[in-house]
């Protein structure tokens, strides 16, 4: 019964399409034997396929001999395609079974399985990574990658019916843009160079470039020493920068696609949100905005100890978390703890023109309205302790026509977080990348 190839057999349904209705007709299925059940005269398997799983029920009155016998030798997450009629059967999960005609073993699994994709015995976050593999097939797993697909499906619809222009920025870098300690370096032939922290230099370029609204959806990386719940060394970045803007209107933008991503999930993610036992609430617009100062004024009301012209400490930001609940934004930060490219406001350059999006105690987006113009620009980048000069080729965009403009990124992982409700981000990632794991 094992065949080294699909030979003729191909897919015609996926688990969930069948149905009832389809009662009657020839299917064939695909996938792994999640499950099988030998009652002596009658088996049991559950097919498992990307969507779900699939009764197919084998009465040994009613089929072939051969095939009984063959349905009786399948291992657990051995790789099958079978053939047959679907039934209706009240008790099957779904309330459809199928009773089968033929069978292909495609593959077989190597034993013990080094992890248990059926959940009856839960395993560690690392035990879980280190067979990434298996662990992927948990329908409980896989459905935060499902909702990941949508949402970034969701962002770029969003994007690009409001005219942003997608666009692929280098990885490679010759310098720091959020700030020089998190960078990785790299052997670029006699060079030094670094991974990219950020597209921020990029994208503001292109506004000098006169494309006027442009995203970019692609990697960074942050040499974070950080092991936490809520950082990686690998994350995707949603990047948008705008011309003619101010960090109000991108604001905005921000709110309406989070809000558009949200809904996108409940309404095609449905069945994804009930695997993972989360009730995803669409927020209510707009949300808060709540000014620095005053978040300083809150945290230390709940006992935590917090400074102007701090950065938010993870008490902060849990004890934020704790006063606020959903999405919402903190404004107005002071410019001395922004990267060099934020807009001072001009009335008080103390404080800048510049945001952080929150959901709970997580901050999920960062943003601003950005300097244009060149000698505030080398100002802020001096007076930040940074060399000028390794922002000559950047600098050299906003001496010819820099529009102003404004734009944010926002954190691919952190936001999946807040759409799924898992508390690990290492749970929103194929295969991550924190301090101690490089592999798979
Ligand atoms: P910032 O450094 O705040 O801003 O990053 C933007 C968003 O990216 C996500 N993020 C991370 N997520 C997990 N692990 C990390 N190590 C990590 N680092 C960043 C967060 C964060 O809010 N250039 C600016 C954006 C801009 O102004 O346009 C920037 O990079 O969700």
């Amino acid at each position: 019964m094992l065949t080294n190839s699909v030979n003729n057999w191909r897919r015609t349904k996926y688990s969930r399409e069948v149905k009832p209705e389809i009662s009657g007709e020839e299917v064939t299925v695909m996938g792994w034997a999640h499950e099988i059940r030998d009652l002596g005269g009658i088996i049991f398997v559950l097919l498992r396929d990307r969507d779900g799983i699939i009764q197919i029920t084998a009465p040994s009155k009613k089929i072939d001999k051969d095939l009984f016998e063959n349905l009786r030798k399948i291992r657990k997450e051995s790789v099958i395609a079978v053939k047959g009629i679907v039934q209706n059967s009240p008790k099957a999960p779904g309330g459809v079974e199928v009773i089968p005609h033929s069978l292909a073993v495609l593959n077989e699994y190597k034993q013990p399985l080094p992890l248990d994709p059926t959940e009856k015995v839960r395993a560690e976050i690392d035990t879980r990574l280190d067979s990434r593999f298996l662990d992927l097939r948990k329908p409980a797993v896989n459905a935060i990658f499902k909702i990941k697909s949508r949402m970034l499906h969701s962002i770029r619809l969003f994007l690009e019916e409001n005219e942003f222009l997608e666009i692929n920025t280098p990885k490679l870098v010759a310098s720091a843009t959020e700030g020089g300690t998190e960078l990785f370096p790299i052997t670029y032939f006699e060079r030094e160079a670094f991974l990219g922290q950020s597209p921020q230099l990029y994208k503001q370029i292109m506004m000098s470039a006169g494309f006027d609204r442009v995203y970019e959806i692609a990697p960074i990386f942050r040499a974070e020493e950080h092991d936490t719940l809520r950082h990686l060394n690998e994350v995707i970045s949603i990047d948008i920068e705008a011309s003619y803007m101010n960090h109000e209107d991108v604001m905005d933008i921000l709110e309406k696609l989070v809000v558009q991503a949200i809904k996108d999930v409940r309404k095609n993610c449905s069945a994804q949100l009930d695997v993972l036992g989360h009730e995803l609430e669409i927020p209510a617009t707009p949300f808060e905005r709540i000014r620095y100062e005053d978040m300083i004024d809150l945290v230390n009301s709940e006992g935590v100890s917090l400074d102007y012209g701090e950065d938010m400490s993870r008490a902060a930001e849990k004890a934020m978390g704790e006063i606020m609940g959903g999405y919402y934004f903190i404004i107005d930060w002071p410019s001395s703890i922004k990267p060099f490219y934020v807009m001072p406001d001009e009335k008080n350059p103390e404080k800048s023109f510049s945001f952080d999006l929150m959901y709970r105690d997580l901050e999920i987006s960062s943003g601003a309205m950005r300097v244009h113009k060149h000698d505030l620009l080398v100002d802020r980048i001096k007076k930040q302790g940074l060399n000028v000069d390794s922002f000559e080729k950047y600098l050299a965009s906003f001496e010819y026509g820099m529009p102003p403009h404004a734009g944010w990124g926002l954190g691919a992982e952190r936001f999946n977080m807040s759409l799924t409700g898992v508390n690990n981000i290492r749970e929103t990632v194929l295969f991550p990348r924190d301090r101690r794991r490089l592999t798979p």
